[in-house]
């Protein structure tokens, strides 16, 4: 492929040799380095002092262009391996401004690696439409994301200097689709891929949750919605105008039916469009789905993957769990891992020492643990022949006990199934309720005052929501329209391990209904805060919750063909929750909270079937009496896996 080179970046305080790039006979220069300071340097510093910079245009197979940032190493007395990030998210600083980070961690760039950023189609300085989530398709077919990262690895092989011939992706979020997206008929250089946080499904990640909208990120909506006019660097593209602030909560109730949307986001906005168009699992959503090209056992992922994530991540926390296992399930020729950390969205590349994530914090030294002895030793074996095989097929952390655990596989082979049977007057127990004194617990779901995903404080408008995950449930209990399900004290440690799914038996009196269900871990009430537990936070009796998820009851037989409940029809709906690792330590009880509305970080179910929600008009959001049976054949639980512990942990 063709690359118009855009500039290279000279350092002053360095000798010069010219080096022909052969991209288009431009000199690019690259600087013997001085000794390289022996004490760490902070990045930026590092990177200043031991990395050149360049900037390409390089040409697609159908002529598209895109922006991509090149970083070598200074010392060239050695080959390095090139490390990929493909972004929406830009460039910047595009021209002859360093970056301050190059690679995933201080680490890799200390190392050596030849790091390379590039603006994907669509996006930034690059050419073309963007499509969020690009299809895949074969590239006898068309373009794809594919065939962009095959034909960049193409041309980054043959006219970057200093190359050893192999290359690796990785990228967070957005940028770990397209290290995802790369796997169907990569590139044979192509030897590491680290996928991390990766989208795998807009109906499932980020934008929805199993297809309920994910209110908190209408203010994301134009950050993707609009297209550019053409390459630019300076330009994030349009934004909501007047912006949102203030309580989220309020913000979304006052602006009530999304079809009031439309005035903020203006025509132009096409993925406002598609988002209100498609409220359904139908073509637009199925063919933005990777997960079906990871399947597919035609398109052989002869690389090696790991991929990794937060257990609390509150963006993709679907994605990097379902393409583990699509590629575990159906490519057994991959060097296939994963890792699961207490981290939420992306946490995992901090420089911060502690692990905190809203008001509980996991501890010092946890990122750097994965970035120094896990992240680096994978890319290093690979893409360097240096250092051991990661010896774990899922390196997963305990968030009850607070540590690490290898396993062979993921869910752990030896886990066998449980479930938490859930009964009436608050009764949850691993053994059904004995003769429940009644056979359904009722409440009044009302749009009109939906339960708050967080303490009202808390509802704040941000650009994606990120700490509610660990959030004390407390608020929440209180609440008439919230069911409270609450074990014993835990006298022997219960460890649940991978998916879980809440089989809810349910009546209501209209016809839709939304089901939150949140998995708790409920604090001895003499726990003691942490030392940066933040004023005004008791982690005494903390209801901290662990795992949670939203179920549209349309979708309970078809997420392609939504059907509306029968009032008064007892209806078996089946929540799924991503997967854990927790231990219930001795002295804590497990909780599981229903409630039917989780405003604004999901938009409000109407509760009177309408074919589009998106369309709903404010008269149709109707009170509704919600019945959840615990009785006999109508038992409501969650269906879990118990891990049997060595018992020396509690
Ligand atoms: N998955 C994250 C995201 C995608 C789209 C909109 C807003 C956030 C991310 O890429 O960070």
């Amino acid at each position: 492929m063709g690359a118009v080179m855009l500039r290279s970046s000279l350092t002053v305080r360095s000798l010069y040799c010219g080096l022909f790039s052969w991209a288009f006979g431009l000199i690019t220069i690259a600087v013997l380095a001085g000794p390289v300071a022996a004490q760490p340097m902070d990045r930026s510093g590092y990177i200043k002092a031991n990395y050149n910079k360049a900037e390409y245009r390089i040409k697609m197979r159908d002529g598209a262009e895109l922006h991509t940032s090149v970083f070598i190493p200074k010392d060239t007395s050695q080959q390095y391996p090139i490390l990929l990030n493909r972004t929406p998210y830009s460039c910047r600083p595009y021209g002859a401004e360093m970056h301050r980070n190059l690679g995933p961690s201080g680490y890799l760039e200390k190392e050596g690696y030849i790091f390379v950023k590039q603006d994907v189609r669509g996006r930034w300085n690059s050419s073309d439409k963007y499509d969020n989530m690009r299809p895949h398709q074969p590239h006898k077919d068309g373009i794809s994301e594919s065939s962009d990262t095959y034909d960049t690895i193409e041309w980054l092989l043959q006219n970057i200097p200093g190359n050893n011939g192999k290359v690796g992706i990785t990228g967070i979020s957005y940028p770990g689709f397209y290290s995802a997206a790369a796997l169907p008929e990569h590139h044979p250089a192509l030897v590491a891929s680290s996928p991390q946080a990766p989208i795998a499904d807009f109906f499932f990640d980020d934008f929805h949750h199993q297809g309920a909208y994910t209110l908190m990120y209408w203010t994301a909506t134009p950050t993707f919605g609009y297209q550019h006019d053409g390459p630019t660097t300076n330009n994030w593209g349009k934004q909501i105008n007047p912006r949102p602030s203030g309580n989220a909560y309020d913000y979304f109730l006052k602006l009530g039916s999304l079809k009031n949307s439309s005035k903020y986001f203006g025509d132009d906005c096409f993925f406002w469009k598609e988002l209100a168009s498609h409220p359904n699992y139908d073509e637009f959503w199925q063919k933005r789905s990777i997960l079906p090209h990871l399947g597919n056992i035609e398109s052989p992922i002869k690389t090696n993957v790991m991929t990794v994530g937060g257990w609390f991540d509150a963006e993709d926390l679907f994605g990097p769990l379902q393409i583990y296992k699509q590629i575990e399930k159906y490519h057994p020729e991959t060097f296939n891992v994963l890792v699961m950390g207490p981290w939420s969205h992306g946490q995992w590349s901090s420089s911060a020492n502690n692990t905190q994530i809203g008001y509980i914090d996991f501890g010092p030294g946890i990122s750097d643990f994965y970035q120094r002895e896990v992240e680096l030793p994978y890319f290093n074996h690979f893409l360097k022949e240096k250092g051991a095989l990661p010896d774990f097929e899922a390196l997963v952390y305990d968030t009850g006990v607070g540590k690490w655990e290898k396993f062979d596989a993921w869910p752990p082979k030896s886990a066998k199934p449980g479930s938490l049977h859930l009964g009436a007057d608050r009764y949850l127990g691993l053994q059904p309720q004995k003769s429940p004194p009644k056979p359904f617990t009722e409440f009044v779901s009302d749009p009109a005052k939906p339960v708050p995903y967080r303490k009202m404080e808390d509802t704040v408008i941000q650009f994606t929501p990120r700490q509610y995950m660990t959030d004390d449930q407390r608020f929440a209990s209180q609440r008439p329209d919230v069911l409270v399900f609450e074990s014993e004290v835990i006298k022997d440690p219960v460890t649940l391990v991978g998916p879980i799914t809440a089989v809810l038996n349910i009546t209501t009196d209209q016809t839709d209904a939304d089901w939150v269900v949140k998995l708790i871990d409920v604090y001895p009430d003499d726990t003691p805060n942490q030392a940066n537990t933040p004023p005004g936070i008791k982690l005494a009796g903390y209801q901290q919750m662990l795992r949670s998820e939203v179920f549209r009851s349309r979708f309970r037989n078809s997420y392609a063909k939504p059907e509306p409940l029968v009032p008064g029809e007892i209806t078996e709906v089946r929540v799924p929750l991503q997967d854990v690792f927790h231990t219930f330590k001795q002295g804590h009880k497990i909780m599981v909270q229903v409630q039917s509305s989780w405003f604004p970080l999901i938009d409000r179910n109407p509760q009177k079937y309408v074919e589009n929600i998106f369309e709903a008009n404010d008269e149709d959001f109707v009170k509704a009496k919600h019945r959840v049976y615990h009785d006999g054949k109508n038992a409501s639980r969650l269906e879990a896996q118990v891990f049997e512990r060595r018992t020396d942990s509690n």
